[in-house]
């Protein structure tokens, strides 16, 4: 059993050090730190195109502590599979000469994972690989100039929906869930010790693990740098964003997102909307049919949960 020391020590730890040139209030930020206190130093991370391609900064003066590798947009699950046969192969010595095991890991933005890396991704989970994949969710191409994904919520402008995106979500969670990997979870940058502990459970899980994380990004979604925890954290109040995990095919509610089964217990989804610019153009119409997205995706989950108890 961890003791309350270690735990503690282990939180404090920080392995994405300060000075990285993330803008301030960088969801992306908080998520990769919580997420690498939990998997520790023994972990080779590969970020495909993205925010944190950049903000990681230029060597000598990088942010991370660990091995990172930047790659080609559509490889990162590829990358990770590589990796994690050469350590299979070779096994690993640390420096401190304990042996053990390395995490492979992808980080990757929604851009880099729902839409471009997909293909990969899929094949990785079919063969189920050995390797951790984290979709850090901006819902759109933030690097570049803020670009819809398939992950931008409908009605959401950006620069290449003005009117807002007519397209739902695509829930990937989902379709990694269809693939039958020991491990699917949802996370929010708002509850991160429910982060640090899914990241902790996956660590220890072997094959093909999925996370998917809302990080919020100030100036893509509109909203002021202080405010990115409570942005992520109305996100999950509102039954937006539903916290979950799939262990073996076994979905739970997390602590955050159970109450809220009852629909009465979520805030209105507009208390979530209401402050982000790119929001702006919302209309009533479009407001209620967002809303009855996602009370029908609450609805799902509720019968998935009613099914599970009749195995
Ligand atoms: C094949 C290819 N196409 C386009 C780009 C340009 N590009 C670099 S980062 C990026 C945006 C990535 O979006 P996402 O994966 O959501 O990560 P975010 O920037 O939001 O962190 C794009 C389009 C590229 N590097 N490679
Ligand atoms: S654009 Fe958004 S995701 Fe990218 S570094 Fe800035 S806050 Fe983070
Ligand atoms: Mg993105």
């Amino acid at each position: 059993m961890v003791s309350i020391k270690s735990a503690l020590e282990e939180l404090n730890e920080e392995y994405f050090l300060p000075g990285n040139s993330c803008c301030a209030g960088c969801g992306l930020e908080i998520a990769l730190r919580w997420a690498m206190k939990a998997l520790g130093p023994n972990t080779s991370l590969v970020a495909p195109a993205s925010c944190l391609n950049v903000v990681v900064g230029l060597w000598p003066k990088t942010a991370p502590s660990f091995p990172f590798i930047n790659m080609a947009f559509a490889a990162g699950a590829a990358a990770a599979t590589g990796l994690d046969a050469a350590f299979k192969a070779k096994g690993y010595k640390f420096p401190k000469g304990n042996w053990d095991k390395m995490t492979a890991l992808v980080f990757a933005g929604d851009g880099g994972t729902t839409d471009i890396g997909i293909q990969g991704l899929s094949g990785a989970a079919e063969r189920n690989t050995d390797i951790i994949y984290v979709c850090y969710d901006n819902e759109a191409y933030m690097n570049t100039g803020i670009q819809r994904s398939s992950s931008t919520p409908h009605s959401a402008i950006t620069t290449t929906t003005p009117f807002g995106k007519e397209r739902y979500k695509k829930d990937v969670p989902r379709i990694m869930e269809a693939h039958d990997i020991p491990y699917v979870a949802t996370c929010s940058i708002s509850e991160p010790l429910d982060l640090y502990e899914k990241f902790k459970k996956a660590k220890d899980i072997k094959g093909c693990r999925y996370i998917q994380i809302l990080a919020p990004c100030p100036p893509g979604w509109g909203f002021p740098a202080e405010d990115t925890v409570e942005m992520a954290r109305l996100a999950v109040k509102s039954g937006f964003w539903i916290l979950y995990e799939v262990e073996n095919g076994k979905k739970t509610l997390s602590k955050a997102s159970k109450r809220l089964l009852d629909p009465e217990k979520r805030i209105p989804l507009m208390d979530y909307i209401q402050n982000q610019k790119r929001f702006s153009k919302i209309s009533e119409k479009a407001l209620v049919e967002l809303q009855n997205r996602i009370d029908k995706q609450w609805k799902l989950i509720e019968a998935e949960l009613k099914c599970q108890e009749g195995f």
